[in-house]
């Protein structure tokens, strides 16, 4: 396949001023008219028109209203390509398409009997031909014509200017975006949908209609996303200076989407998992993740949308950064600093589990990258949440203000322009005077950087030593790395676990700062802290202030000492991380030899005092008795036996739990939430902190626990406490009797919950990742009449959890993990290719495995690697793996 490279960026050859589109709405053929303004680049040395098309039948070219004749233009490989074109000129294109058969749901696609869009990243060309890349911004109008019956509800972006009926039952309505915008931000959405709207004043005081659109039957499950949506409006206007642009917001729900969201311009058509929830239906995490989509969709329409890409491979430059501002928006939502605390805990663990991951094999790419088959594969956690810690790292380097000045500056300079990520770094340096040069390399260089940490004190001369140095292993492309700039936050504590005001030789540091940002340039750098008293504990990395590795030789005791008094609750969790992590290693080590398996009593107490500190929100509480997860263990090993983690993770789980069995009981008490569900962080930490003490306590088999869990899954008024009994049911491993006990509760689950589709993907999602499923009971629940590959949540709610989050079934002996993901692969290429291509990620690291499992991984990736008709998105992945 053709790989596309960011040095060969040449500009457009025209620019299009104004487009207009007519479209005939129907699900068999769908005729779209197209009027673009044009005129001539006279700085592109490409000569031509261009034109992007894919899957489209060509019904009329015409230039100025004269048919284009044969011999001036020629379509290949998917570019119309019009020569001689005149400076300035109108061109018509009109084109037939089929939105019934487009499974791919990119471009015009129907869900349901309704018509979507999905133009991110090169859909729109599925729609017509058109110069489909991110610089080239044009206003549009658009006029929709369908079936006034089948589609009453006809919207597109910007503001709607006409509407009114037509002969033969059909209507029509036109709308104007008074915005400039690239044709991936276009929408169109038709059909029998329902809204909840509001009208809303901004902080200028002027108004706004905001509307949250669903199926018919969804209507009381929208107001969190429209609460969402007002807060992220208050919240960038108070944050960022920045104001809703629009008169009119609209955000639209579709069961079949491949993205969670997406942020066209005025009109945002979101995965129904991001904008549906109720108590009944939706969980906690469901409704923080509601919030976050919400707010980073709407975050877009200023980093994305009013300042978005040159190109593709500065995708980052909006994923990034507008997923840097979701995170700041769902902290400051919480505004407690423990509540800050653990969203970025959150934030990071997903990095570490699976950038981290990413990073380290075959499809590493940098966070700008240089070159792609298929732009959808690069919609990935380096381009997302990396590049999120590298806008971060801005912002722990320049301060809060110093950020600020940085993105007003960025606005200033770019409103209206496709940009690249060396701009917003020349406003941030610019803005603040500071040399930001060698930061490019976050930006160019792929892979973790390890940072390795080492320390000496001496008494005499009361001084602290901290000798830092920095690596990064060579990628696909990339085999040599140069040094990074990396911001390392650090602490001293003394004896008594208190923050030491710190003097750091050769810096200003502000008076009494008990934190200071050490700046790693070389490969190699000494940083030395006067008048220490006594031997200090290093909180190093504090609140993780760079994506790296930190190495440093922590003794149980240090790492004890932090986890009981560090100020700072990010290095306060780690610490306990670390404790866990150093038992996961050995505990796995025991299994692989055939050694006794054992925990020592200073971790157990280490935990049961966290869990029993009432002073600790209930969130932080979770999140330190919840062990590093399997696939975390694996990235500590270079051969990876996952069926041996998972036994050292349960075995782990078991002991605490008979160890703390009364501790988990009183947690677990403590924290119910009688009365109304609300989603608010008070109530949900204490749900979360609650049943995570349940699902230990069914770790080890006794009856009295399961029936907690029984009555918990009977009586509860929640999704969040009927799915976490459910899944500590099914999970547990009694007798016969409670098997059945479990069984009848899923079954009754399904029953109960049928029509609800978010919550079947959960019952399928439940099941795919459960200790007991295997290859066989995967391919036996895909054919249960609810599952269906063509849906991408319904996919992911089975085929995805199993590959991805059941690592030690997944991985079985006999290879049949890996013939399932074959198969699955092939079908939903047909299907889908992006969705496919996700999936065919769950072998990238497959030569982390013993032999003899690589071997079964290997004949699986070249079974799907020789398939005929095979997507270039799929191909790419398996390409890289193999290679
Ligand atoms: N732009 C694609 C979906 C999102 O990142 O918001
Ligand atoms: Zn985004």
């Amino acid at each position: 396949p053709l790989t596309i490279y960011r040095k060969d960026y040449i500009a457009p050859g025209f620019w299009v001023d104004t487009v207009e589109m007519g479209f005939d709405l129907d699900p068999i053929a769908t005729h779209v008219a197209t009027r673009m303004t044009m005129r001539r680049n006279p700085e592109s040395s490409e000569k031509d028109i261009v034109l992007f098309g894919e899957s489209l039948k060509l019904l009329q070219l015409r230039i100025n209203g004269v048919s284009v004749k044969k011999s001036s233009y020629s379509i290949e490989n998917g570019i119309l390509r019009i020569r001689n074109a005149p400076d300035e000129l109108t061109l018509d294109i009109e084109t037939l398409i089929q939105p019934a058969k487009n499974t791919s749901l990119s471009g015009l696609y129907v869900s349901n009997n309704n018509f979507f869009t999905q133009c991110e990243a090169e859909g729109f060309r599925k729609i017509t031909f058109f110069p489909d890349r991110p610089d080239v911004m044009a206003k549009y109008t658009v006029m929709l014509r369908g079936d006034k019956k089948k589609y009453p509800v006809l919207l597109s972006n910007g503001n709607l200017i006409a509407e009114g009926d037509l002969p033969g039952g059909r209507h029509f309505a036109k709308w104007e975006d008074p915005f400039k915008k690239p044709s991936y931000l276009f929408a169109l959405v038709a059909g029998k949908l329902v809204c909840q709207q509001e009208k809303y004043k901004l902080k200028s005081g002027r108004k706004v209609l905001l509307q949250v659109w669903v199926e018919d039957g969804n209507l009381d499950k929208t107001q969190h996303a429209m609460d969402s949506l007002k807060n992220s409006i208050r919240w960038d206007e108070e944050r960022f200076g920045l104001e809703l642009d629009l008169d009119r917001f609209m955000i639209v729900a579709v069961s079949d989407f491949n993205m969670g969201a997406m942020e066209n311009k005025g009109l945002n058509i979101f995965n129904t998992k991001y904008v549906l929830a109720n108590p009944s239906i939706a969980t906690d995490v469901d409704y923080a993740g509601i919030e976050s989509v919400v707010g980073h969709e709407y975050f877009h329409n200023w980093t994305g949308n009013r300042v978005t890409c040159r190109d593709w491979f500065q995708l980052s430059l909006k994923e990034g950064l507008t997923v840097f501002r979701d995170q700041e928006f769902s902290a400051d939502l919480v505004g407690t600093a423990t509540g800050r605390a653990v969203k970025r805990i959150e934030d990071v663990r997903l990095l570490r589990q699976v950038q981290f991951s990413e990073d380290a094999g075959p499809m590493a790419h940098p966070v700008r990258p240089d070159s792609f088959v298929e732009i959808n594969n690069f919609y990935t956690v380096t381009i997302y949440e990396k590049g999120s810690e590298v806008v971060r790292m801005y912002y722990t380097l320049l301060g809060h203000d110093g950020f600020r000045k940085g993105m007003d500056l960025y606005f200033q300079r770019h409103d209206g322009q496709a940009v690249e990520c060396d701009d917003f770094r020349a406003a941030m340096a610019d803005s603040s005077g500071r040399n930001l040069k060698q930061f490019e390399r976050w930006y160019s260089q792929a892979g973790t950087p390890r940072v390795k940490v080492e320390s000496s004190y001496d008494k005499a001369s009361k001084t602290y030593e901290l000798t830092l140095s920095q690596s990064c292993p060579a990628t696909p492309g990339q085999s040599k790395k140069l040094p990074f700039h990396i911001p390392v936050a650090v602490g001293l504590l003394n004896s008594n676990g208190k923050d030491l005001v710190l003097n750091l030789e050769g810096q200003a540091t502000p008076s009494k700062a008990t934190t200071v940002v050490l700046e790693l340039t070389s490969a190699k750098q000494t940083f030395r802290f006067t008048g220490v008293a006594k031997k200090p504990v290093p909180s190093i990395l504090r609140n993780f202030s760079a994506p790296v590795v930190l190495e440093y030789e922590y003794t149980d005791e240090e790492l004890g000492h932090l986890l009981a008094h560090d100020s700072d609750a990010f290095n306060r969790w780690e610490a306990g991380q670390r404790l866990a992590m150093r038992r996961l290693v050995k505990l796995t080590k025991s299994v692989l030899q055939g050694e006794a398996l054992e925990l020592d009593s200073m971790f157990v107490e280490a935990l049961r005092s966290t869990l029993n500190d009432r002073t600790l929100d209930p969130s932080f509480r979770e999140l330190v008795l919840t062990l590093p997860s399997e696939a975390m263990v694996a990235e500590e090993f270079k051969e990876v036996n996952p069926q041996a983690i998972h036994q050292a993770r349960q075995f782990m789980r078991s002991s605490l739990t008979q160890q703390l069995r009364a501790d988990l009981l009183t947690a677990y008490e403590e924290n119910l939430t009688p009365g109304k569900y609300s989603p608010d962080a008070v109530s949900a930490a204490k749900r979360g902190l609650k049943n995570l003490a349940l699902s230990y306590l069914l770790e080890w088999p006794e009856d009295a626990t399961f029936a907690l869990a029984k009555t918990q899954f009977d009586e509860a008024q929640n999704m969040t406490d009927r799915l976490a009994a459910l899944t500590a049911l099914t999970n547990f491993s009694g007798s016969a009797k409670n098997a059945k006990v479990s069984a009848q509760a899923l079954q009754k689950f399904f029953r109960d919950f049928k029509k609800e589709a978010l919550v079947i993907d959960k019952w399928f999602m439940l099941q795919g990742t459960a200790r007991t499923t295997d290859a066989a009971k995967v391919r036996e629940l895909m054919k249960h009449p609810a599952f269906t590959l063509s849906n991408p949540n319904r996919a992911r709610s089975l085929a995805f959890s199993f590959c991805n989050a059941n690592p030690s079934r997944f991985h079985a002996a006999d290879g049949s993990g890996y013939a399932l993901w074959a198969d699955l692969v092939v079908a939903l290429n047909k299907l889908n290719p992006q969705v496919a291509a996700r999936l065919a990620r769950s072998l990238d690291r497959w030569r982390k495995y013993p032999k003899a499992l690589q071997v079964q991984m290997k004949a699986a990736l070249q079974r799907v690697a020789d398939t005929s008709k095979l997507s270039k998105d799929v191909l790419e992945v398996v390409t890289k793996a193999l290679a």
